[in-house]
């Protein structure tokens, strides 16, 4: 069994839609971020920089892994799915930019522009740019390839989507881009994703482009 500790955030849906995906048996330990509980030394223990999420694989030893991008490479590697190691070398980039530039970048305009708008007008207009950047560039990158890594799902994608599902907060206008929409769409309708979206279980619905 796979303990899964998390918030509902886009890095903690990761590991949610890969667990659904895999079809292993997981927990979720809640770890409530607004109430400061990321900083509790029994969690600092399995998590060094204080962030989740972060598995412990209790038929492993009870190993604990933190960081998203080596979670899902583990996870990946242990039930050999979504990272074909053929296709390792792509799959990697891809998710090393979601993981260095994608999430970090959004994460970003998420706090200037959803979250504290008016505060900094460089910090709105810096990462409404950059986001709007990546749009067009994961958009000219799924007019090549039907999946960010190839023509294969994997972790790179399961890592991308969910900054993705939070487009409604970008206000890039994700039906404009037409790629990158058929890719989000797609996505959107695996019966692993609908689950894992929700893992918190909010009945939460993914946002249509
Ligand atoms: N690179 C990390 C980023 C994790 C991260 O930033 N987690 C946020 C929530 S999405 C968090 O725990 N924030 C709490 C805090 O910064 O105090 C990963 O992908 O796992």
């Amino acid at each position: 069994m796979i303990e899964l500790l998390s918030a509902d955030t886009p890095n903690g849906k990761k590991i949610g839609i890969m667990l659904e995906e895999i079809g292993y048996e997981y927990k979720v330990t809640k770890v409530n971020i607004n109430q400061d509980e990321q900083f509790k030394p029994e969690f600092r223990k399995i998590s060094p920089f204080s962030k989740i999420p972060v598995i412990i694989d209790h038929d492993n030893d009870k190993t604990a892994i933190f960081e998203s991008g080596a979670i899902l490479i583990y996870l990946g590697e242990k039930s050999k799915k979504f990272y074909d190691l053929n296709e390792r070398l792509k799959i990697n980039q891809w998710l090393m930019a979601q993981m260095g530039y994608v999430g970090p970048i959004i994460g970003q305009h998420h706090q200037f522009h959803h979250y504290n708008p008016g505060k900094s007008e460089f910090g709105e207009q810096r990462y409404f740019k950059i986001t709007k950047s990546i749009y067009f560039d994961l958009d000219e990158r799924l007019g090549q390839s039907r999946y960010l890594a190839g023509n294969n799902y994997s972790i790179a994608d399961i890592a991308t989507w969910p900054w993705i599902a939070r487009h409604e907060w970008h206000d890039v206008g994700l039906k404009n881009f037409k790629n990158l929409t058929r890719w989000y769409l797609e996505i959107s309708k695996r019966e692993a994703v609908i689950k894992g979206y929700d893992f918190m279980n909010r009945e939460e619905v993914i946002p249509k482009p």
